[in-house]
């Protein structure tokens, strides 16, 4: 057995850090922005833990390194694993089938053994770094083999995975040619973690009618006698963090200063998402659009602000998805817009999460239509911006966020008409049903923060029932 190291392993595509390069052109990680890694680092602090994952670069070797208290180590892509593994099998084959079949997915064999080899070595990596009796947890669908992999090779070690997107019905997982090897990977786990409890019954279905497994509630009983929990536990944002940068004087006066720049409209309606064809940007587009159309809203009292972060843009899909986003949006500011006041203002970037913050605080309406999320982060930053109770937020029902959020204005993204009149009833409505509504929202996240979150995967994955 290989000598442990850390009693807390964390395992993920990505590591926590972002590269930036220095005057002297020489590189320093910075800690990434976001809720996982906020959340994680007291825990990896605590337990001198390690995190396992990949820089971002191609055919890059990084020696294991220290940083905030945590040890992180590189595991190194090929340029031809980052095309196989990353932008193919994971970005091409199983985000496309987890979200519903949106785009069809592709299958290719040198993609699934790529797919093979990269868990193999992050198993391997994980085995490594894990100290006698650790606990290793696995994030999301870049890695569900390992958890197996790791079994095997750590019999010892306590292993969660948590899969941050969906999981799909079996009708169509069935679809995937190495379904049972899925299946086997994630098997590995002692808890397997879900956003939605809907998930979580695709998978312990899948173990009885595929793997003639016996379930039991969110218990799976394998034949060696081993239990695997399959579980929801919707996760969250560091609400605190983002509500104090939402209060500071800075951030309000910058949301006043977007405000200004778009016009002083009665209504600003956001859209935040990265350009993914899973987002709805396009159904959300062509509801404003024909709102325009049809005169139900004006140029004069509401105005669009859509960011779409740049993402996966090898992949030929995501391509194509900008092409059509970017027409749409020039025909409908061509039709409706004025000289220094388009009807859509759409920015191709991302921003910090100071201007973020500023957004959120200028948005009477964040539009968040997700043909299918996870959860969908974007829904909860909002509601934790409005810290005096305003706003509305119109929210797809295929998000996971739409399970906590039942005072949200809920619409399918798929019924363009119906989308339409929920956005005219999100900004028409009067602000003390709104502010009711917010209150409730704002109540249920406050709870329900990302350290909640974290701390009852964890204790869940301690437990033995
Ligand atoms: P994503 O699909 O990336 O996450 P989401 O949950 O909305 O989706 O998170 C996106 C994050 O990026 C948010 O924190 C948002 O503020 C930020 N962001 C988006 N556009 C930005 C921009 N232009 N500038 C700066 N920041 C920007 C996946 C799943 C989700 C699940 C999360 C977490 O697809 O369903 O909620 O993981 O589990």
């Amino acid at each position: 057995m290989p000598s442990g190291r850390s009693s807390f392993v964390v395992v993920a595509n990505r590591l926590p850090v972002d590269r930036i390069e220095m005057p002297d052109g020489s590189t320093a990680w910075r800690r990434s922005p976001g809720g996982l890694v906020t959340a994680l680092a007291p825990v990896m602090q605590r337990h001198r833990g390690a995190w396992i994952g990949w820089t971002g670069g191609k055919d890059e070797k990084v020696d294991p390194f220290d940083t905030d208290g945590m040890h992180l180590v590189p595991v190194t892509l090929s340029a031809e694993d980052v095309e196989l593994y990353y932008e193919g099998f994971s970005n091409a084959t199983l985000w496309p089938l987890y979200h519903d079949v949106i785009v069809p997915p592709e299958f290719h064999r040198e993609w699934w053994e790529a797919y093979v080899a990269v868990n193999r070595r992050f198993a391997e990596a994980a085995a490594d770094a894990a100290d006698d009796n650790a606990v290793v947890w696995v994030h999301d669908y870049q890695l569900q083999l390992v958890p197996a992999m790791l079994r095997r090779l750590r019999p010892d070690v306590r292993i969660g995975f948590f899969l941050h997107i969906p999981f799909p019905p079996t009708e169509l997982f069935a679809q995937m040619p190495w379904r049972r090897q899925i299946l086997d990977g994630l098997m590995g786990s002692d808890l397997v973690g879900f956003q939605r409890p809907g998930a979580a019954s695709n998978f312990a279905r899948l173990a009885r009618n595929r793997m003639g497994l016996r379930t039991r509630g969110d218990r799976i009983h394998l034949p060696d006698d081993r239990i695997v929990r399959a579980k929801a536990f919707p996760i969250s944002i560091d609400v605190g963090e983002l509500e104090q940068l939402a209060r500071q004087p800075e951030t309000e006066a910058r949301a006043q200063e977007i405000r200004a720049e778009v016009g002083n409209p009665a209504h600003i309606l956001l859209g935040v998402d990265r350009l993914d064809y899973t987002k709805g940007i396009r159904q959300r587009m062509r509801a404003f659009g024909e709102l325009l159309d049809e005169g139900r809203v004006s140029v004069d009292d509401a105005v669009f602000v859509q960011v779409a972060t740049p993402s996966r843009e090898r992949v030929e899909q995501y391509r194509v998805l900008r092409d059509e986003i970017e027409l749409l949006v020039g025909r409908i500011n061509g039709e409706h817009g004025r000289i220094g006041t388009p009807a859509i203002n759409y920015l191709h970037t991302s921003y910090s999460r100071t201007e973020m913050a500023a957004l959120f605080r200028a948005a009477d309406v964040a539009v968040v239509t997700p043909l299918r999320d996870g959860m969908n982060l974007v829904a909860k930053e909002y509601v934790a911006c409005r810290h005096d109770d305003t706003g509305a937020l119109v929210l797809s029902e295929f998000a996971g966020a739409a399970d906590e959020f039942r005072q949200a204005f809920l619409v399918n993204p798929h019924d363009i008409n119906g989308m339409k009149d929920t956005i005219v009833d999100a900004m028409n409505t009067d602000d003390r049903q709104l502010g009711r509504r917010m209150k409730a929202m704002r109540k249920h996240l406050a709870a329900h923060d990302v350290n909640v979150w974290a701390a009852s995967f964890l204790q869940a994955l301690h437990a033995d029932d």
